[in-house]
Formats: structure tokens, C-alpha cells, sequence
């Protein structure tokens, strides 16, 4: 079978019926950022599917706007933490927090695709993507910068970035679990003991306070504004922009939460190390990383050329870009999940940032860098900066898609 059709037969296996998990076992639930990708996969070959995947979506949403990271469908014992862990209080049992919210971005790809039905669609999805922004404008902004209350919001686990603020948390009151995801996965491409910990001390907390942002804000340990959650928003508030105007809608308060992360993405800038990074609002500290999500600022269409000397150095430094850390950071791991591995749909948004930007030979360098990755490794969940071996889960969703809309 050539590459184009596994890819498609990923898709339709790891389709549940509406929506998509992303791997069967290790994730076999509907993710929120997994499915946008999965919906742009299959626009590749069937545009209706697409629409349906981010409607299945959108059909979690809660009553405060929120678009949950999990939506339980049917219950797995495969996954752990599940729903009764969560305490989700929507209308699908769902996760208790969101994930890095690109819809708008990719809703948008597929309206100018659907020439026949993407109207409808798009029109349909308008006023609950409005809402879902709406909730991180008043939620989740701190001077601009969209902040997350767990790690798993900005789909970057167990990135260096989290390591300042876990060492500050003593997780407490948390009963014994059994972990599934070493059950799936090598225990050393999956984050320690010691982080999810921290993790089911952070879900701990939400549910207690039955997920209530305000309360959740006086009591959290863990507020942390992050460039994954603040760039991929500003972007999909400039495609949200651009649809209010085709669908004749008001744009005022889209325009005043783009100025809000424009100003907000200024902050996440730290002058020491150069780059984009993270900022614990609790300790008033940076976290001192250059990671992945540092380079979506061509992305958002922030910053200018800032980023492109450390991009160019990381290159010199491992034949796949875009590792998830810095290769020369000390606490860089090059088969650890987010410490280091590259991963297909990250290097897709920073290349969808650096061709708008008119960095051609980035871009181009890095997108044939991730075909011949998949091509000699197959549709791994990440992969080995050092030598493009597959890490994590296999037959990925996300992998597929990515080749399907843009690699290959
Ligand atoms: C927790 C599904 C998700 C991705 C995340 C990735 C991983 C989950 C986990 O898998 O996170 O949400 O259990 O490890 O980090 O980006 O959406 O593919």
C-alpha cells in the first residue's frame, strides 16, 4: 500500500463513528486539538467527514464556552485518568480543562475547501467558536498572555517548561492509580511518576471545585502563560476575523482580544535567553526553555525574524527539526515525549507561520525533513530528533493527517 492510502486507512481505523481517537489503546478518546488535525486529514478525501469531526467536537462544549481536551464518549478502560476522575461538568462527560485552541484556524481551511457546503458549516460552528475565545479572553488572560492551569491544556506534557512550577507543588491527598500509558508505551518516551503525580494533583483540584475558573483561580498552584495557548489563539482570532467579515458578523471584540495577545505575546518574550517562552504567574519567573511552540510566533504573525537565528542554530544541531526542547539544554531528552522528540503537526504550524512569512527555504527544509521521517518510520504519535525513529503510539491520527494534508 503507498503512503497516501495508509495514511487514509489510519484515519478510517481509527475512526469511532463521528469522531476519531487518536491511537486505538494508548488514546482511545475524542481529543480536541487531534480531531482538528484529524478533520484536515480528511478533507484530503472526503470533506463531510471533516465537517463532522469538529461538529462531534463542538458538541462538548460547555455552558461557560469551554471546549474540553477529552470527551469521553464510551467509556475505555485502556486510559487513565478517565471521566469519574475528571468530574467534567458538560454536556458529553469530558476532561475538566481545554487544549490549544486552533479550530478557528483549521474551520477556516475548510470553508475556502467547501465550496459547496462550507458556508453552512462554518456558519453553524461561528457563535460557539466565538464562545469558546471568549472564554479564554476572560478566563485564562493575564496581560495578554493566555495562561494554563495544567499541562495538559497546551497538549505539551511533560515539556522543561513545567519543571519550575512542579517543583513547587507537593501533591497531596491523591489516592493510588494505576498508570495505562506504560501499558501501551516504553516507559522511557513517556513522561516519569513524578509528573503525573503532579498531574492527577492538578485534575484533583479542578474537580473539587467543580471546574469553577473563578475559584480555580484563587487556589491553583499552576498558572502558567504559554506561547502554544497564546499564538495558536491570536491566529485563530485572525481567522475568526476574516470569517465575521465574509458572514457579515461584528468584529470589535475579535479585534479587541487579537490587540489583548498581541500585547500578551510581548510578555512571553524573555530577553535573557532571546526566544518565547513560558512564564509561571505564580512565582513571576521564567521558564528559561526554547521549545517547539516558541517558533509558532510567524504563526501568530508576531515578532518579526526574532526567532529564526535559534531555529537556524537547532538545525545544526539534529537532522530533524523541530525538536521539542533545545538540543543544547541540559535537560534536553531525545525520546522523551515533549523533551525533545519532534512531532509532524507542530512542525505543520510552525511551517504554516514561517511560508507566510516568506522563509521558503525554513520551511521547505523543514516539511521535507517530516515526509522523510514518516516516510522511512511510518505514522509514529513523535519522533527521534537524532535519527527520525518512531517514538510513542503508532498508526497516529495526527501523523496521518499531517502527511495527508501537507507532507507528502
Ligand atoms: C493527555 C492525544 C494527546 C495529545 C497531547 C499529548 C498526549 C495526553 C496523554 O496525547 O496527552 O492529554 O495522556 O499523554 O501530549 O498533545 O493531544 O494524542
Amino acid at each position: 500500500m503507498d503512503l497516501d492510502a495508509q495514511a487514509r486507512a489510519i484515519l478510517a481505523n481509527n475512526d469511532r463513528g463521528g469522531y476519531t481517537v487518536p491511537t486505538g489503546g494508548l488514546y482511545p478518546y475524542q481529543w480536541n486539538w487531534d480531531s482538528v488535525f484529524a478533520a484536515f486529514g480528511f478533507a484530503e478525501h472526503d470533506i463531510p467527514r471533516a465537517w463532522q469531526e469538529l461538529e462531534t467536537l463542538f458538541k462538548g462544549q460547555w455552558p461557560n464556552g469551554m471546549v474540553p481536551h477529552i470527551l469521553f464518549h464510551k467509556v475505555d478502560p485502556s486510559y487513565f485518568p478517565g471521566p469519574d476522575v475528571w468530574g467534567g461538568v458538560g454536556p458529553v462527560p469530558s476532561s475538566g480543562i481545554s487544549q490549544p485552541p486552533i479550530a478557528a484556524t483549521f474551520v477556516r481551511i475548510l470553508l475556502e475547501a467547501d465550496q459547496k457546503n462550507g458556508q453552512a458549516h462554518a456558519r453553524a460552528l461561528f457563535p460557539k467558536l466565538m464562545d469558546w475565545h471568549r472564554w479564554f479572553y476572560n478566563w485564562r488572560t493575564e496581560n495578554g498572555a493566555i495562561v494554563v492551569t495544567h499541562p495538559w491544556e497546551t497538549g505539551r506534557d511533560n515539556s522543561p517548561d513545567w519543571d519550575g512550577p512542579f517543583a513547587a507543588i507537593t501533591p497531596q491527598g491523591i489516592d493510588e492509580y494505576d498508570r495505562r500509558d506504560t501499558h501501551h508505551v516504553v516507559d522511557e518516551e513517556r513522561p516519569r511518576k513524578y509528573d503525573y503525580d503532579r498531574y492527577l494533583y492538578l485534575v484533583k483540584l479542578g474537580r473539587e471545585c467543580h471546574w469553577d475558573e473563578a475559584k480555580l483561580r484563587e487556589i491553583t498552584p499552576f498558572r502558567v502563560a504559554d506561547p502554544t495557548m497564546t499564538f495558536t489563539l491570536l491566529r485563530a482570532n485572525r481567522d475568526l476575523r476574516v470569517m465575521a467579515q465574509a458572514f457579515g458578523e461584528p468584529t470589535d471584540e475579535i479585534d479587541t482580544w487579537i490587540a489583548a495577545q498581541e500585547a500578551g505575546a510581548e510578555t512571553l518574550w524573555n530577553p535573557e535567553i532571546g526566544s518565547y517562552d513560558c512564564y509561571d504567574t505564580r512565582a513571576g519567573k521564567f521558564a528559561g526553555c526554547i521549545s517547539n511552540a516558541s517558533f509558532l510566533n510567524w504563526y501568530a504573525g508576531v515578532g518579526g525574524d526574532r526567532m529564526l537565528a535559534h531555529l537556524q542554530r537547532i538545525a545544526q544541531l539534529v537532522p530533524y527539526s523541530v525538536p521539542s526542547h533545545d538540543p543544547a539544554s541540559p535537560n534536553y531528552e531525545p525520546k522523551r515525549y515533549w523533551r525533545g522528540p519532534v512531532w509532524a503537526m507542530m512542525n505543520m504550524l510552525i511551517c504554516i507561520g514561517l511560508y507566510e512569512a516568506g522563509h521558503v527555504t525554513e520551511a521547505t527544509r523543514i516539511r521535507d525533513e517530516t515526509a522523510q521521517m514518516i516516510a522511512e518510520n511510518g505514522f509514529a504519535e513523535y519522533f527521534d530528533p537524532r535519527d527520525g525513529s518512531p517514538a510513542g503510539g503508532r498508526s497516529f491520527t495526527w501523523t496521518a493527517a499531517v502527511w495527508l494534508g501537507w507532507a507528502s
